[in-house]
């Protein structure tokens, strides 16, 4: 499906956030229809282990659920040089799944600067947390993220999924989806 067979009225805009390397990309891509636009670069100082590109501007792929509600899926930029790009990527989105890496040492501080700079932009939005990469992080602490958005005063659930995975992917937007209602 391409999205000019869609129309605007029927289908929802969602936005993936959070840091480089959280699994955004791979995200979009587990649950895309067709070939996902994305900008890839090769990273600037080489590979991170498997990772050898980061998306420059965004990504964007249709997305059609298994109860026919289309859907209209960003990723955005996850370096601070491209935080201008935020708010205009964010116009007209419903909800935001934040995605961080669990086996990032500072994930609770990534945590609370994504929210806080996601309210800033659109305070009534949306937001589900999902926490990828938990089968590599051993440190991975649920109850230290719990705090941190505490700290931020929301009340957001928090899902450990993978992001490789199209399935557990579509589930994670189904938990977003509900937050809607
Ligand atoms: N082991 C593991 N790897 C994951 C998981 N989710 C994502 N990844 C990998 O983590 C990396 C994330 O990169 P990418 O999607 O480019 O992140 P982005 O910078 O947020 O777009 C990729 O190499 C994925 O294959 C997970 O749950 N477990
Ligand atoms: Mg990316």
């Amino acid at each position: 499906m391409y999205a000019n067979e869609l129309s605007a009225e029927q289908t929802i805009k969602l936005v993936l956030a959070g840091p480089v390397g959280a699994g955004k990309t791979t995200a979009i891509r587990s649950i895309a229809d067709s070939e996902p636009v994305s900008t890839e670069m090769p990273l600037p100082d080489g590979p991170i282990g498997d990772k050898t590109t980061t998306t420059v501007a965004l990504d964007f792929a249709t997305v059609m659920l298994d109860d026919g509600q289309p859907l209209f899926v960003y990723g955005l930029p996850g370096q601070e040089h491209f935080a201008f790009l935020r708010p205009m990527m964010l116009e007209g989105a419903l909800g935001v799944i934040l995605l961080l890496d669990g086996a990032a040492a500072d994930i609770a501080a990534q945590c609370m600067h994504w929210l806080v700079s996601l309210r800033e932009t659109d305070p009534a939005i949306a937001v589900v947390v999902g926490v990828t990469r938990t089968d590599v992080a051993a440190s991975f602490d649920l109850g230290v993220l719990r705090a941190a958005v505490r700290a931020c005063g929301a009340a957001i659930p928090i899902f450990t999924f993978d992001a490789r995975d199209g399935a557990q992917t579509a589930q994670l937007v189904r938990a977003l989806l509900l937050q809607l209602d």
